[in-house]
């Protein structure tokens, strides 16, 4: 039932229902209000069922309700008595054109419909809406009415006091977005600090969280857009747009996962990534000459830091040129990539997507882009022209279709020439000279895509994906080039959806310690909205970390999906070694270790690309219903993430605290990681921090495939694959494998394998399922690390054979180690006390 407390609150607007505002239905009446007299919507002028929801008028207005599936709604509303159009830049036509049937459930005082999960409900008398699952649990409901001044829309939403709000990328402040406000507006952030908004990215999505049900609200639109989470307003949060459509999805968990899958439905899922972008990435701004890289290759290979990318930064160009080299700091370009590439290092080149303004020069993405006519343009039709590296410069239109495969073929020599990767940078888009900063608003694209008519727009209608569009066009590209590699694009702009094509970091970071603490929320809340696979530059990229700092950043970074090491021009060097020997033996060890779990990591990437669910998350993703009123768990626990989904990463909430301080562990039983012990439930997990540690758990349940040190993940690992086992409730694990490069997995050439546990009473029973899939394991045999065995006489069955030799005892950590071949067939270990 609709409770209308709330619905009349006084905000000192003029509420008048548009019915009465607007008397006529003239098709002339474009959807123009004044901007200081906001017309809202708040009379049911008539309604309409429809087989998949719902369509209302209000006066002029139209607003439809449609079901994609049982949990999925999406919402438009136009005013002038026609919706916005069934285009998307995020929400995948696929998904669009979802539709399921619905039943019809008026009342005398509502009007709506029901599917098999959720129940909407349109106050007649207000045009209020309310959604709720089937058990009458309000999910969401309208705290004012829909709101228009001149062509912005506003949207408010009752907030309850004990809901919490996820998502949004990588908005600064605290996980929760709860009494903040935040403006998307892609914006070249450099140093942005803790209050700084808005940043590089605009994602629209977020997730509310109240008592362990979770919804998804995403606002399509790619406007200046605004999400205020009861700043303004007590008790009512709201979102709108300064222009463009109202036309947002609603989609009902109630598991938190859930949420996160559907909206990877929606807007689809990040590619399965080559291998080598999960190692150890190094990087700077700049390495300038062929010997600076060739240097950092050989050092970190010299002192064993395992790392598999490169990067070059704009210095490695010609004049700052995109798409060229300096032939002078660069001489053999080809060759050094060769020979890197033997040493198993793949280099990632930057390649912004402003050209070069330079006429008659054989300046190629100058003289081609022109001649195609694929550049913005000012509105008297000439190019428009701004300043950003290579001086006067012009902007590739991204909107259209032509434009982003011409954009693709600019890749076809560097991609030759043997780089990996691409990194697509000031795509906001950055500009200099201007007074905003980015392109003017008078500045025109042409839209080009299916479901959107064509058309010419100003900038403002396209700001906010532009970016997403440059990465868009330069993974499609590097696919077309060649078919059978897997792209890698990292990207600093991008919009909902934008997982589809790129990677992403969270752009210009600080050597803080607060950065660093800020960095688990950023990238959590990334990984909430579509981006699993993002990183923040390791180190800081604004100035100089103090030698612990880098340690603890090199620390935690080891457990996040993109692991780059970056800093800026001028500051000093950065790289693992700096700070002498000690600092770089306990930096090594954290990068090791992340080598060491490149099976458990990379089969968690693998599920990601399936998924969606990405691989850093926050704790209430795993145990959503783990306290008792069920809130989130991170708002007790902000520094802690799970790497995946059975490794605790458990910092101090400062990264610097120097005194004791409780691990909050959720529900179940937790081993430690680095020791492989029981941590003891009676007691509180009390952590003294010191430099050279990092707490990390796994939860019982857990097996976990891990594999020899490597240098790079380019080396084939010599020895056993190791599986730690962690006996404890629902024991379940899985491995995922491929050649790390190529599209053969979906041809089928991948393996795959599963494994379960049972705790008896002095016994383990653990299963070791078959190799499924044709792809050659590197392995023939398994190291099996069972954890928490706790007797000293061990009889160990393989294949239904007593063993001669049980395994290897560590009474203090309560392990037992056991080796034995792996034919691929699976096997069946008993473990017991007894014989
Ligand atoms: O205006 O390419 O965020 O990672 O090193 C600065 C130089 C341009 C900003 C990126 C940074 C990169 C830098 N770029």
């Amino acid at each position: 039932m609709i409770h209308s407390s709330r619905w009349f609150i006084s905000l000192g607007i003029v509420f008048i229902g548009v019915s009465v505002a607007r008397g006529s239905d003239s098709p002339a009446m474009r959807e123009k209000t004044s901007p200081n007299v906001p017309v809202v919507l708040n009379v049911l002028t008539s309604s309409k069922p429809l087989r998949n929801g719902v369509a209302i008028r209000s006066g002029n207005a139209i607003l439809e309700i449609n079901a994609l599936r049982d949990d999925v709604l999406r919402i438009r509303v136009g005013l002038n008595g026609k919706l916005p159009e069934d285009a998307s830049w995020a929400v995948l036509q696929d998904a669009r054109a979802h539709s399921i049937d619905v039943s019809r459930k008026d009342s005398s005082s509502t009007v709506g419909f029901q599917t098999a999960a959720l129940r909407v409900e349109i106050e007649r008398s207000t045009l209020r809406l309310q959604i709720s699952d089937l058990n009458g649990n309000v999910l969401q409901e309208d705290a004012l009415p829909v709101e228009f001044r001149g062509d912005a829309f506003r949207l408010y939403k009752q907030m309850p006091i004990d809901e919490h709000y996820f998502g949004l990328g990588d908005k600064m402040g605290p996980l929760d977005r709860r009494n903040q406000a935040f403006t998307l507006w892609n914006t070249d952030a450099y140093s942005f600090q803790e209050s700084t908004d808005p940043l590089y990215k605009s994602i629209p999505f977020f997730l509310s969280v109240r008592e362990g049900r979770t919804t998804g609200i995403l606002l399509d639109n790619t406007w200046c857009s605004n999400f205020d989470f009861g700043k303004s307003i007590d008790g009512v949060y709201s979102f709108g747009a300064e222009g463009g459509p109202i036309d947002y999805y609603i989609f009902s968990g109630p598991d938190p996962k859930r949420v996160v899958e559907t909206y990877a439905w929606l807007t689809g899922l990040p590619p399965l990534p080559p291998l080598w972008s999960l190692g150890f990435q190094q990087s700077r701004y700049s390495y300038e000459t062929e010997s600076q890289l060739r240097a950092v290759a050989a050092k970190l290979r010299e002192d064993k830091i395992p790392a598999d990318a490169l990067y070059l930064d704009i210095d490695y160009q010609k004049n700052n040129r995109p798409f060229t080299v300096d032939p002078e700091k660069f001489p053999n370009f080809a060759q050094m990539l060769g020979d890197l590439k033997k040493q198993n290092f793949h280099v990632v080149a930057i390649t912004d997507l402003h050209v070069a303004r330079v006429e008659n020069q054989g300046y190629t993405p100058y003289d081609t882009g022109v001649r195609g006519d694929h550049f913005v343009k000012n509105l008297d039709g000439s190019i428009f022209v701004g300043t950003v590296w290579p001086g006067p410069s012009v902007f590739p239109d991204f909107t259209q279709q032509s434009t982003r495969e011409w954009w693709g073929g600019l890749y076809t020599k560097f991609v030759s020439d043997g780089l990996a990767g691409f990194w697509n940078d000031m795509n906001e888009p950055s500009v200099f000279n201007t007074p905003n900063k980015t392109m003017p608003d008078s500045a025109q694209h042409r839209i080009d895509e299916p479901g959107f008519q064509k058309r010419t727009v100003g900038h403002r209608a396209i700001h906010d994906v532009y970016g997403m569009e440059n990465s868009r066009a330069t993974y499609e590209g590097l696919l077309k080039l060649s078919p059978d590699s897997r792209p890698f694009v990292l990207t600093r702009a991008t919009y909902a959806g934008g997982q589809r094509y790129a990677a992403t970091w969270t752009g210009d970071n600080s050597s803080t310690w607060n950065h660093l603490r800020m960095t688990t929320p950023m990238l959590l809340n990334l990984g909430l909205s579509g981006f699993g696979l993002s990183g923040a530059d390791v180190g800081g990229f604004v100035g100089t970390p103090q030698p612990d700092l880098l340690t603890k950043w090199i620390e935690i970074a080891a457990f996040q999906p993109i692991d780059r090491d970056h800093t800026e021009k001028g500051s000093a060097p950065q790289e693992p070694w700096v700070h002498g020997p000690e600092q770089e033996a306990i930096r090594r060890r954290y990068i090791e270790e992340r080598y060491r779990l490149m099976p458990y990591f990379y089969t968690t990437v693998e599920e990601m690309s399936r998924t969606g669910v990405p691989v850093v998350r926050p704790l209430f993703l795993e145990f959503p219903n783990a306290t008792a009123d069920a809130h989130p768990l991170d708002l007790d626990a902000p520094s802690e993430f799970f790497f995946g989904p059975d490794i605790l990463v458990a910092p101090p909430k400062y990264p610097d605290e120097l005194n004791a301080y409780e691990v909050k562990l959720p529900p179940g039983k937790w081993y430690r990681y680095w020791t492989g012990d029981l941590v003891k439930s009676a007691q509180p997990e009390l952590v003294h921090p010191a430099l050279d540690t990092l707490p990390v758990y796994v939860r019982e349940g857990s097996i976990i495939p891990m594999q020899p040190l490597t240098q790079s993940t380019g080396e084939v690992p010599q020895g056993p694959l190791t599986l730690r086992v962690y006996p404890g409730k629902d024991c379940r694990g899985s491995l995922y494998q491929d050649d790390g490069k190529t599209m053969a997995y979906k041809r089928g050439q991948f393996l795959r394998m599963k494994f379960t546990c049972e705790l008896g009473d002095g016994s383990v029973k653990f299963h070791i399922g078959s190799h499924e899939g044709p792809y050659q394991a590197w392995w023939d045999q398994l190291k099996v690390e069972l954890h928490g065995w706790d007797y000293d006489t061990s009889f160990v069955t393989s294949k239904g054979q007593l063993r001669p030799q049980a395994g290897v005892d560590d009474r203090e950590h309560h392990t037992l180690t056991i080796t034995i071949p792996d034919d691929g067939h699976g096997n069946d270990l008993e473990i017991r006390q007894h014989p």
